[in-house]
């Protein structure tokens, strides 16, 4: 088994102790950051989801799985990011209302502050208002996160809050997660739409022009 599918193994199993040393291995050896951030960890936690459908899987395998995958970007993040010199505009971020999906979120907002983005880490299961009160203090961009079909609306209901205060023309709003589209996003009005969070960084300079 190469080292990459150990690191993919360990993190479906959850393994965080075992992950760690084994990405601290493979960066050692070489081994490219987005190599190890895509066949290792990102396509384990979609053979996690998949597990999970089939019920092999339940919400603590997610959770355990969920762990080792965190433990694992923390150390792989200074290796994704090219350091920006000043910030290229702020943006706050979090997963939507009601949604405790936080590994995709982090990952964007991580690409975004290597590419020099100012970050404003909200969290998870955040409510609209919150959003609001960023954008009243000056964010440039809204960036919305969601992983259930259930959650989504959630974002269409931040569009809505920052029309009602008043704050829609002073931000761009861009959204993503697994069952996000582009399509939903023009179907709410949002500004933008990533698949991806390289993507989501060019995004996010096409949108402020930077
Ligand atoms: Co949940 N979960 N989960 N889960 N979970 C999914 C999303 C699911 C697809 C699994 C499945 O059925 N195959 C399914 C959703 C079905 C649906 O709505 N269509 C599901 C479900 C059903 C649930 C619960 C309802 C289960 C239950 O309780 N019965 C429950 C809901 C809890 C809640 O949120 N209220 C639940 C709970 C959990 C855990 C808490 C156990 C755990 C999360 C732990 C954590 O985040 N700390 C969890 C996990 C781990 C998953 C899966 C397995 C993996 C998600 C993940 O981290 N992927 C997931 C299955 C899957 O996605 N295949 C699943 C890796 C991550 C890097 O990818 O988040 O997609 P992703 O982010 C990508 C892109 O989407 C994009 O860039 C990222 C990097 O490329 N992106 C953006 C994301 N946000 C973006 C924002 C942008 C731009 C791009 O701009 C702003």
């Amino acid at each position: 088994m190469s080292l990459i599918e150990e690191i993919r193994q360990a993190v479906i199993e959850g393994q965080a102790k075992a992950v760690v040393p084994k990405v601290e291995q493979a960066l050692a050896e070489g081994v490219p950051a987005d190599e190890i951030l895509q066949k290792g960890l990102i396509d384990a936690m979609a053979e996690v989801g998949r597990l999970f459908e089939e019920g092999e899987y339940f919400v603590p395998e997610m959770l355990i799985a969920a762990r080792a995958m965190s433990a694992a970007l923390e150390l792989l993040k200074p290796h994704l990011v090219e350091k920006g010199v000043e910030p290229l505009g702020r943006v706050a971020i979090g997963t939507v209302k009601g949604d405790l999906h936080d590994i995709g979120k982090s990952l964007v907002a991580m690409m975004l502050e290597g590419a020099g983005f100012e970050i404003v880490n909200l969290g998870v299961d955040v409510a609209p208002e919150k959003f609001v009160d960023e954008a009243k203090k000056g964010a440039q961009i809204v960036a919305m996160s969601a992983l259930l079909t259930t959650t989504m609306p959630n974002m269409k209901n931040t569009i809505q809050a920052l029309k009602e205060a008043g704050v829609r023309d002073k931000v761009k709003v861009m959204i993503g997660g697994a069952p996000v589209t582009q399509a939903y996003a023009d179907e709410i009005g949002a500004d933008g739409y990533s698949p991806d969070a390289s993507s989501a960084v060019r995004k996010a300079k096409e949108l402020l022009g930077v």
